[in-house]
């Protein structure tokens, strides 16, 4: 059974802070399986569909300007409630709510500079997916661990 998958994103300060490893390592500890991951800059175009829903909103063109300033690290993890487990990991979008352990509440103090990005919905994560993966990008595999992390 496949089980669910979200798309997650290091965003370019994180890149920049050279935060890339350790919040891939969060992930993996806590069991997602890694199953696409690439270094990309955002071509504009791209980046306006994937904040689509917050176009004509006053902080639209300086999110946009900045996930395309410089690279970013796009991934897609699989495990159970990949989605809601990713975004809880990730903390509150703002960082200065961001509870401490969590990835912003540890790296980001800004909203406008908060490290990393997850789909907040299975529909986004679809979406999200596609807009940045190919099907030929993603693998499918059985790790070893996987009896020791899912009953
Ligand atoms: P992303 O999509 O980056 O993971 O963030 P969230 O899913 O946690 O939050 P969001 O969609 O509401 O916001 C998208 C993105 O816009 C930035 N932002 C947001 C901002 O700069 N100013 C703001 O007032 C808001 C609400 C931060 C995240």
């Amino acid at each position: 059974m496949r089980l669910e998958r979200t798309y997650v994103m290091v965003k370019p300060d994180g890149v920049q802070r050279g935060l890339v490893s350790n919040v891939i390592a969060r992930f993996e500890r806590r069991g997602l399986k890694v199953v696409g991951l690439k270094m990309l800059q955002i071509p504009r175009e791209l980046a306006q569909e994937h904040y689509g829903e917050h176009k004509g909103k006053p902080f639209f063109e300086a999110l946009v300007g900045y996930i395309i300033s410089s690279p970013v690290v796009a991934m897609v993890l699989e495990g159970k409630n990949a989605v809601a487990v990713a975004r809880d990991m990730m903390g509150a979008t703002d960082p200065q709510k961001a509870a401490p352990g969590t990835i912003r509440g540890e790296f980001g103090l800004d909203i406008g500079r908060n490290v990393v990005h997850g789909s907040d919905s299975t529909t986004s994560a679809e979406r999200e997916i596609n807009l940045f993966f190919g099907q030929d990008e993603l693998v499918e595999y059985r790790m070893e661990t996987e009896a020791w992390i899912y009953e």
